[in-house]
């Protein structure tokens, strides 16, 4: 394995824990023979690779025997070997589920947010002919062929999404199968953390969370899942999101060209498809298995982090220098050595002798501080977790009842069953100390739940026994979703502990829906190039897989970048969501200060520039937590008319209105740019392009190619060195001239309560940017969309790119012009405003 080096496990491990390690197998083995019913299957400690059987093995459905339809549209169809049933759920959404018992009892599922009850009714027909049934619905149609039974699905223009090969087969113990093929073509994106590029189309991938202990390009799974696929061609998309949570596997046209083969070996075959355009889809899976919540804004700031700052005057040395040094910053983060011997929720007293006053002074400064918190509870009868677990019976058990016991940082440990409500609500209360301490935010880490064994990506047995909301289920079935359950516990709680504030958690572990309480980091990385480039494949299909707030390590986890390599890192990740540096114990030093005053001022510039950006990047969180729309975008997603941006990934869109085409190799100083449809200026030099072309720029080591779609009007905030440094008092509007209608959004609210959710806490703008021909005359009108909150800057400073000429009149309709300016040499305007609420300035030109 490529992610496994001797040197690293030994850099970090003592020899107990080797010797945990190799008694790790030895003792679960006899434990699982102990609490195995005789004469079933051998035990086995798995390491997440998938033991697909040959497809001869699996019985198909046979022939169509009967079907009937009952009064909600649902269609249940009979076949020689299973049942399939078709619920309509939305005009561009049908559940389909196949049973060979044909028992379709309720579904039960983690991942979805709004299960079937929930949906209003859906219009749709029936078409029966000799050959096959067709439901149709506005959007979608989905074809059962009966001789044998084989499933189609079509557009609303009959356009054939997928179509398949021998469809869905089973197999006596419970492995199941399903085979389809999808357009000629096609690309494919989603599936969660993925370490590849853009395109999934020719790979194969498993669903099985992993800590895979370090990775590189291609190394597969990884910590997170999400067995939700986007197919797109020609701008028409399919979404198929099988809500099936048991180790699986897919692959996508690598084994046969076009063909999607879907295996798992458990569960129900529940899959829910989807039509429409790659946007709709989307918002469609995210309505299904629900939106982020709007995080606190100081989130969007910068995070510093390393394995691990310690003792505390080391974590104050780090937040002053980042003070005097002027490089702004929100939040430090403590790793494991923070605790006493890794026992979660206490502190390690030597180290931090006054925790409270050292979290009142990184307040003081403006920090918040983050901790980590692993689910293994380390086995000691003087430890108060560990007693309050015992006690409320809250650990995984054997079938026997025995607790299981798996080696982690403490040493052996037990781990909570987050699959139980109670478990669930005692696990959330247990941050009330911390947070009484001082501590604003939180960081769930190792929650695969990982095992540190010799042999890396062990998981837990699988007949671990859960409680799954009093169903019970085994750890083949929970495994998935455990990491998922535990960010949903911690966010549960600390939304119970602090109901003023918006809760934030971290999470490596995740499954669909788990945008729902945590966002993600991409973990383990190393200081390469190529890490740098998959940053951005990765956060892409995870915005894809509806997870749209995620980051990797900046500058790599192991390993020490170079210089140059940093720079250029801290440049991407200030336009992707999560923007942290981390990196390995006895790594070296990776603060921004580290690699000499060129690089400082390079990583001040675009410290500067991301705290500049705060109003707009806020605003495309806010997207994202109403439809589901990535944060960052590939550029497929947003121009799925246009096939030359079907794998294109070392570039991206930012928000609705910025493309950042980063350099990612080593002494590049310009690079290629693909501008997709419309006009594009270059935001450093105001130049402007024409799209559809390949277009290439200069980019020595201080800047990072970047373009503004002509047309947007893009909100700045002055530079801060904290969120909530400064009163914002002005707003800086740059509005980038074009012909024709262009809306721009801005979304503004306290940033901190959860308040929002009441239209005087918030407040949504829409600009309409018009120009007229030639350069010659433009409005910008803002209007109020929504809500009312008014704690909001007076004043705007409006500046204008692209306008010809001198300006004979300005005209400003409510509100007060203070000042205007004309620059000949960039032929840039600019106004001062006094203008809070909405108002329409109106430019016309001279020649
Ligand atoms: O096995 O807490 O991905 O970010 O620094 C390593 C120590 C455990 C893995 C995380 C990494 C973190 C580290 N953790």
């Amino acid at each position: 394995m490529a992610g496994f080096s001797l040197r690293k496990l030994l850099d970090v491990i003592t020899p107990r824990m080797i010797v945990r390690g190799l008694i790790y197998p030895l003792r679960t083995a006899s434990r699982v023979r102990r609490s195995t019913p005789r004469g079933t299957s051998s035990p086995k400690v798995k390491s997440g690779t998938y033991p697909a059987a040959p497809l001869e093995t699996f019985s198909f459905l046979g022939n169509v025997t009967q079907f009937e339809r009952d009064e909600d549209g649902r269609v249940t169809v009979t076949a020689e070997n299973g049942k399939i049933r078709l619920t309509p759920l939305a005009d561009d959404l049908v559940q389909v589920r196949v049973r060979p018992d044909g028992m379709f009892v309720p579904p039960f599922s983690y991942a979805v947010a709004k299960p079937e009850g929930d949906w209003p009714p859906v219009e749709s027909k029936l078409v029966d002919t000799d050959d096959q049934i067709e439901l149709h619905t506005r959007m979608l149609r989905i074809v059962v062929h009966k001789h044998p039974c084989r499933l189609s699905v079509l557009d609303q223009a009959g356009r054939l999404l997928l179509s398949d090969v021998e469809g869905v087969g089973h197999q006596a113990d419970g492995q199941l199968i399903w085979r389809t093929s999808f357009r000629e073509g096609a690309a494919c994106y989603g599936l969660g953390e993925k370490a590849s590029a853009l395109n999934h189309v020719g790979r194969r991938f498993e669903m099985w969370n992993v800590d895979p202990s370090g990775y590189e390009r291609g190394d597969d799974p990884l910590y997170m899942s999400v067995p939700f696929l986007v197919v797109q061609t020609g701008g028409i998309a399919a979404g198929i999101f099988i809500d099936n949570s048991y180790h699986a596997q897919v692959d996508i046209g690598a084994t046969t060209p076009h063909v999607l083969e879907y295996r798992t070996l458990g569960g129900e075959f529940r899959v829910y498809l989807m039509a429409g355009t790659p946007q709709t889809v989307l918002e469609r899976f995210t309505e299904l298995t629900g939106r982020m919540n709007l995080p606190p804004l100081w989130t969007l700031g910068f995070h510093q982090s390393r394995w691990s700052y310690y003792p505390q005057s080391r974590v104050l040395e780090i937040a002053r220098e980042f003070r005097q040094r002027h490089l702004p910053c929100d939040a430090i983060h403590l790793d494991i050595d923070y605790m006493d011997d890794c026992r979660c929720f206490t502190w390690d007293k030597r180290r931090f002798p006054d925790v409270q006053g050292m979290l009142a002074e990184l307040h003081a400064q403006g920090f918040k501080a983050m901790a980590i918190i692993d689910p293994g509870i380390k086995i000691d009868p003087g430890y108060w977790v560990f007693r309050e677990g015992i006690q409320r019976d809250a650990f995984i058990c054997y079938p026997d009842g025995s607790r299981y016991v798996g080696p982690v940082w403490p040493g052996d440990c037990h781990f909570p069953d987050f699959t139980n409500p109670a478990v669930r609500e005692w696990w959330g209360g247990l941050y009330q100390g911390l947070l009484d301490d001082g501590l604003d935010a939180f960081w769930n880490d190792m929650n695969e739940f990982a095992l540190i064994t010799l042999k890396p990506r062990t998981t837990a047995p699988d007949i671990l026994h859960y409680d799954a909301e009093g169903r019970g289920a085994t750890e083949a079935e929970i495994h998935n979703v455990y990491g998922m359950l535990m960010a949903r516990a911690s966010f549960e709680g600390l939304r119970r502990l602090r109901p003023d504030r918006r809760p934030f958690v971290l999470t490596r572990s995740g499954w669909a829906g788990v945008q729902r309480y945590a966002v993600h980091w991409t973990a383990d990385n190393k200081s390469t190039w190529d890490h740098l480039r998959l940053s951005i494949s990765m956060v892409l299909n995870l915005g894809l897989s509806g997870i749209p707030f995620t980051g990797p390590d900046t500058g790599g986890f192991t390993g020490g970048p170079t210089p140059e390599l940093f720079a250029r890192w801290m440049q991407v990740s200030a336009f992707l969501p999560f923007y942290r540096v981390h990196s390995m114990i006895k790594s070296p030093d990776q603060e921004p200060w580290a690699f000499g005053p060129e690089v400082e001022a390079i990583c001040r510039k675009y410290l500067e520039l991301r705290y500049r950006l705060l109003p707009y990047l806020y605003t495309a969180v806010w997207q994202a937590t109403r439809t589901g729309i990535p944060i960052v975008r590939a550029l497929s997603f947003m121009y799925p008319d246009d096939l030359s941006t079907y794998s294109l990934d070392d570039q991206f869109l930012f928000g609705d209105s910025l493309l950042v085409a980063p350099i990612l190799e080593a002494g590049a100083e310009k690079r290629e740019v693909y501008l997709p449809a419309g006009e594009w200026y270059d935001f450093w030099t105001g130049q402007l392009y024409k799209g559809q072309q390949t277009v290439t720029v200069e980019a020595p080591l201080d800047v990072l190619p970047l373009f503004v779609r002509a047309g947007a009007v893009i909100p700045f905030w002055p530079v801060q060195q904290y969120v909530g440094e400064k009163q914002i008092d002005q707003l800086e509007l740059y509005a980038y001239y074009s012909a024709g209608e262009h809306t721009s959004l801005l979304y503004e609210d306290d940033g901190v309560t959860p308040d929002y959710v009441s239209p005087e806490a918030y407040r949504l703008s829409r600009f309409c940017l018009r120009g007229g021909e030639e350069g010659q005359s433009l409005s910008i009108e803002r209007v109020i969309e929504q809500g009312s909150y008014a704690e909001v800057p007076e004043q705007i400073r409006l500046h204008v790119i692209g306008l010809k000429g001198i300006p004979s009149r300005t005209d400003l309709e409510a509100g007060e012009l203070l000042a205007q300016a004309h620059d000949p040499s960039t032929g840039r305007l600019a106004y001062d405003l006094k203008a809070p609420e909405a108002f329409r300035i109106t430019i016309l030109q001279g020649r």
